[in-house]
């Protein structure tokens, strides 16, 4: 095969391997999840300033058709479709609906985000990510949350051409969710904004993966809370 035929392949397939997060659960898209810009194209954003890396909401303001119940302390299947093609970190953040409005109303503005999920590459020889082909990923639900309306925002970071600012791909989606039968006492350390949460630049974000091959890996955003 000629080198550029080897490449058009490959450029069309990287194309195709663009993916959502569109249901929770064994439950139908876009039913409990957030409508996507990209709920057709399957296309990232790469404007961290953008609003688009909040919720990536193709209708802001309108929420999903439906709120799903969930138990604190189970854990909850987050889906991609069609799989997490790209290489990258999975993240997970929860924001508490405030009083007065619900998760379908609410537009998940201001410094009231905390992460409840990261994963992380396995080093030594080149990177490899948990999550890398996989259709959904296992969310632990904090059994010490407090009971109530929250947005769900899943993250995939591809960071296949992410060696200079704005090459990252960001693929998103907001679910809302009903936590019930919390113990209450949930007291994150840290609460970030989207946008405002990443820098272009940050060292998780802002990275040739794939040469020189990193030694270390260092997710962007807080820590992960714990209960
Ligand atoms: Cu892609």
């Amino acid at each position: 095969m000629k080198l550029s035929v080897a490449i058009t392949l490959l450029a069309s397939a990287i194309a195709e391997a663009h993916y959502t997060f569109p249901s929770i659960a064994n439950t139908p898209d876009w039913q409990y999840v957030r409508t996507t810009v990209n709920y057709q194209s399957n296309g990232p954003v790469t404007n961290i300033n953008s609003e688009d890396i909040r919720c990536y909401q193709r209708n802001p303001g309108t929420g999903a058709p439906g709120t799903y119940t969930v138990a604190a302390g189970s854990s909850l299947s987050y889906n991609a479709k069609a799989s997490i093609s790209h290489p990258g970190p999975m993240a997970v953040y929860i924001a508490k609906v405030p009083a007065g409005q619900t998760a379908a109303t609410w537009d998940g503005k201001g410094k009231v985000w905390s992460k409840i999920y990261q994963d992380k590459p396995t080093l030594g020889g080149s990177m490899t990510w948990p999550s890398q082909g996989a259709r959904s990923i296992s969310v632990p639900i904090p059994r010490c949350l407090q009971n109530g309306d929250y947005l769900l925002r899943a993250e995939h970071i591809g960071l296949h051409s992410a060696g200079s600012a704005g090459g990252a791909q960001f693929y998103i989606s907001c679910a809302q969710i009903t936590v019930t039968g919390g113990s209450g006492t949930y007291s994150p350390k840290n609460l970030v904004s989207f946008p405002g949460a990443y820098s272009a630049t940050d060292p998780g974000i802002m990275i040739n993966i794939y040469y020189p091959i990193p030694k270390s890996y260092t997710p962007p955003g807080p820590a992960v809370e714990s209960c």
